[in-house]
């Protein structure tokens, strides 16, 4: 299939390592993929659900012991333990390759070993990357024949000499002569998820599931990408990319960075509430972006499907994905109907009276556990999105207006704040925090660092990342994005959400855009620039004055407690961390000291045309 002596080298060499039963190349035609599902089926890992509720469509239960991405077993391998930093699992690369060693030694033995030639990015584009994934899951294979660009003509595209990314995956578990297979092999003893920055390897071993074994998505397109971008001057970020088209027919683009579980395939998707708005999608989960000819900032969605938390998603809360997942998808760790069918909390508005589990037990809405994972996930092809935006395969990419920033904070950050200037953008994006669990009434939630939502992802030292943001600036000058922090879940002293989110989101985009094109002034605070209350389209909300007040104001005393939460953090990355966010945090500071006065109010501001 191919003339490339490197790939045909890195085929043999794993294969003489891993010793499967075959190898088989895949081509990326109908018939092999139909037949990859009929063999999950046979194997026992995958059912068909009801044709004619959802078809061609799989459901697979994993292991219940492996059911996420594992971060703790997830290893940076680069030469210096600094260049890992103080956020990562960092491992010696030659201990590691050891280990490793032997671990993979045989470990394919009685299994099929698949080669999976795959495009991160539409197939030509100049923003595009290719990798080979090495694995002996079919549901590995099933998975990135939807998520990604596969087979034949990812070849062709390589051609004799082209570079492409390693990545070798193996659930461990060999199967011996005459033992019968398990229905999710895995090997939950031995989980590494493991990268080499400097040579651009990736080598998972032991997990079957998601970010841990589709190698294609957060292993190459984040970590492994995000070193890249900072070696050729570009940018890999864990960012929805969506279209905007405004009432008078205005265009712009956004890419938002938001932690894991905060809404970004609800945002990507979003339905709007105010009449005349047009949302199409470009991306849910990575943004790959690169200076266009034009100066500007493109990005492009490097995926070429979803991998989405299943539970939450509705009807009400997302009809385009329940759109999208129609047919021609598979769902993991749902529950199932008595008619074939899929469920998850949030589907419908009430449960059926009884489910099978996520584990394989009857369920009825009184047994007092849910029937789905929390992590239950679909995947599903985006050319189903019923809004997808025509250019989303667009070989050139976006021109992104607006980054946005945000997480799940209760208090202290405001709905919507836009950042001074590229450099304090980087500073917001740098001290982003979401709560991890929910925060029982009244209180704040435990808070995770979680810069730019790149915590889990970034492929080498944060602080380094920081600085590669800076530069990035210097290179753009005027025509990089604008950048916003938004917080779509505060929350009124006594616990109240304060904002209804999903489609009213638009209301904030709005505001978003009319900043970008000098439309409208904003409310200088210590911290950034806020709406003033009028400015943001409240029309039809039950929203009141006190409630908006109390989205838009900047609370010093929350903030200054901030400052010494950030100090703390910022501490952990030594010399490292870029003069620039030191700056921006003491101004901050003497901002805030200068403004003792315990609230800013948008009201009482001043308004000011610059930014
Ligand atoms: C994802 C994640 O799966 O961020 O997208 O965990
Ligand atoms: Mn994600």
């Amino acid at each position: 299939m191919t003339h490339n002596q490197e790939l045909l080298d890195f085929v043999e060499s794993t294969r003489a390592l891993c010793r499967p039963d075959r190898v088989v190349w895949i081509d990326g035609s109908e018939a092999q993929y139909r037949s990859i599902l009929q063999s999950m089926v046979d194997a026992g890992t995958a059912k068909w659900l009801n044709p004619e509720k959802r078809p061609n469509s799989l459901h697979v239960r994993s292991d219940p012991a492996d059911v996420a991405r594992v971060e703790d077993r997830t290893f940076i391998c680069s030469e210096h333990r600094d260049d890992a930093g103080p956020t990562n699992n960092w491992a010696d690369p030659a201990e590691m390759r050891k280990t490793l060693r032997s671990l993979f030694d045989g470990c394919m033995r009685g299994r099929t070993m698949y080669v999976i030639s795959f495009c991160m990015g539409p197939l030509g584009s100049p923003i595009a990357h290719i990798g080979v994934e090495l694995t002996d899951s079919p549901y590995v294979v099933a998975s990135m024949t939807i998520t990604t660009r596969v087979g034949a003509r990812v070849l062709e595209a390589l051609g004799d000499s082209g570079e492409f990314g390693r990545c070798v995956h193996s659930v461990g578990k060999p199967l011996e002569p005459g033992s019968r297979d398990v229905p999710w092999p895995c090997n939950n003893e031995n989980k590494y998820i493991t990268h080499f920055p400097e040579t651009r390897e990736i080598w998972s071993f032991g997990s079957g599931y998601g970010g841990n074994a589709l190698l294609g998505k957060k292993c190459f397109a984040l970590r492994i990408a995000s070193v890249m971008a900072r070696d050729e001057g570009w940018m890999a970020e864990h960012m929805l990319i969506v279209k905007l088209t405004s009432p008078e027919g205005r265009v712009s683009y956004m890419a938002a960075a938001f932690p894991s579980a905060c809404g970004k395939t609800n945002l990507a998707m979003l339905t709007p509430t105010v009449p005349g708005w047009k949302v199409e999608c470009i991306g849910d989960d990575i943004a790959w972006m690169r200076f266009g000819s034009d100066g500007r900032l493109r990005a492009v969605n490097p995926e070429a499907g979803f991998f989405g938390v299943a539970p939450g998603t509705g009807e009400k809360t997302n009809p385009n994905a329940v759109a999208t997942l129609r047919r021609e998808s598979i769902f993991t760790n749902c529950a199932t109907t008595d008619d074939g069918d899929v469920w998850w909390e949030g589907m419908t508005e009430s449960p059926p009276a009884h489910l099978i589990d996520w584990r394989g037990r009857d369920w009825s809405p009184d047994c007092g556990r849910p029937a789905a994972h929390p992590n239950a996930r679909f995947t599903t092809p985006a050319a189903q999105c019923p809004i997808m935006a025509p250019e989303w395969e667009d070989p050139a990419g976006v021109p992104i207006d607006a980054i946005l920033f945000g997480g799940r904070r209760a208090d202290t950050v405001p709905l919507v704040q836009e950042a001074r200037s590229w450099r304090h953008g980087t500073f917001l994006g740098s001290i982003m925090g979401s709560e991890k669990t929910a925060a029982a009434a009244g209180k704040v939630g435990e808070l995770r660092r979680d810069p730019m939502a790149m915590l889990p992802f970034c492929g080498y030292n944060m602080a380094d990342y920081w600085a590669h943001w800076l530069k990035m600036g210097l290179r753009g000058g005027d025509n990089m994005p604008r950048i916003f922090y938004v917080n779509w879940f505060a929350k009124s002293p006594d616990g109240r959400i304060l904002w209804p989110g999903f489609g009213d989101n638009i209301r904030v985009l709005e505001w978003i855009i009319r900043r970008c094109d000098d439309e409208v002034k904003a409310v200088e605070t210590p911290v950034g620039l806020v709406p003033h209350p009028g400015d943001l389209n409240t029309d039809g909300l039950n929203l009141s004055a006190d409630d908006l007040t109390r989205l838009l104001e900047i609370r010093s005393d929350e903030w200054l407690g901030e400052v010494d939460s950030v100090r703390a953090y910022y501490k952990r990355f030594g010399t490292r961390l870029p003069d620039a966010l030191a700056h921006e945090l003491e101004n901050l500071e003497s901002r805030l000291d200068a403004n003792r006065a315990p609230t800013t109010n948008p009201t009482t501001l001043r308004a000011t045309g610059t930014s």
